[in-house]
């Protein structure tokens, strides 16, 4: 029996600050997306993508550059809300929703839109923790803020379409190696529950895995799964906007979200591919190789 599915795509950039990553959703389409859901007997329907405000286009303020210390924030407002509305009415219709990015701002729509109708945990796979807020950001980039959005801190807080229905004591962030000074005072504060790459060279990927997923899913109604693909060492990942050294390898990037698709994953995003920084269009080839993976693909 085949599954439902819908692939939405989000062309945005307006988070990040380097062009390219509105490229993604058809780099990862490109890399044969749609044959690899249908070989894991999936019935997928691309819905194409979200329509995404070019800096380029039009009137340069109907974008809003900049409000306070987030930019662009109401185009991302704009996107996020319309994606909320699309991530929650797949799941009502009873299909699995997979999104494809554009720079991590738009999961703030996507944890809204699953989040909608059920409580939700969320497993994050990031080299960063993306848990500025428009009070800490050292750059004014929504793509490093999604995280304290959707758990309403600081001037989220007083919106109503960044905040979600998630619990941080349901919220893991997996593979971090990168984080801002006040970030890190203010994740302390959250109830997040933080995974290193450090805890990952202790104890290993499958055993860290186990444990963020145990905390996402405890008395919640299934897992909302966040991939940024630079959670992967740049050696592989080399297509993304803001590298990190010391990254997952490809097999244990694999090894975790073999792990993820065994427990009640609700909905899904890859998130960062830039494919005019990459070689080949190898991180959009592996971003359709770990959606895979999370979508329970086994080698046997
Ligand atoms: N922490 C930095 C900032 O807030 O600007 C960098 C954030 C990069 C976020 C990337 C996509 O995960
Ligand atoms: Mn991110
Ligand atoms: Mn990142
Ligand atoms: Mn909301």
């Amino acid at each position: 029996m085949t599954r439902p599915l819908r692939v939405i795509g989000v062309p945005m950039d307006l988070g990040a600050d380097r062009r390219g990553v509105d490229m993604g959703p058809s780099a990862i389409r490109y890399a044969g997306l749609h044959d690899e859901l249908v070989d894991l007997e999936y019935d997928p329907t691309d819905v194409g993508d979200l329509p995404v405000t070019h800096p380029e286009v039009g009137d340069p303020d109907a974008v809003t550059p900049r409000t306070g210390n987030a930019k662009y924030i109401g185009e991302v407002e704009n996107v996020c809300t319309r994606l909320a509305d699309e991530v929650a009415e797949t799941l009502a219709d009873g299909a699995f929703p997979l999104v494809l990015g554009g720079d991590h701002s738009i999961a703030i729509g996507s944890v809204n839109g699953s989040a909608r109708d059920a409580d939700v945990g969320v497993v994050w796979f990031d080299a960063h923790a993306d848990f500025n807020t428009p009070e800490t950001t050292p750059s004014g980039n929504v793509h490093g803020m999604p995280v304290a959005a959707f758990l309403g801190e600081g001037e989220f807080g007083d919106t109503d379409w960044a905040q979600a229905n998630v619990k941080p004591e349901n919220v893991a962030l997996v593979g971090l190696r990168s984080i801002d000074r006040t970030e890190r005072e203010e994740l302390r504060e959250s109830g997040v529950s933080v995974f290193t790459m450090s805890d990952i060279d202790e104890r290993g990927i499958t055993d860290v895995t186990e444990e963020a997923l145990d905390v996402v899913g405890e008395g919640t109604d299934g897992i909302h799964v966040s991939l940024d693909l630079d959670w992967l060492d740049p050696n592989e990942a080399p297509g993304v906007g803001t590298p990190v050294k010391g990254g997952v390898t490809y097999r244990e990037a694999h090894a975790a979200l073999e792990r993820t698709a065994r427990r009640d994953v609700r909905s899904l995003e890859v998130v960062e591919v830039n494919p005019i920084l990459d070689r080949s269009n190898r991180t959009a080839d592996l971003a359709v190789e770990l959606a895979a993976s999370g979508l329970g693909k086994r080698i046997i």
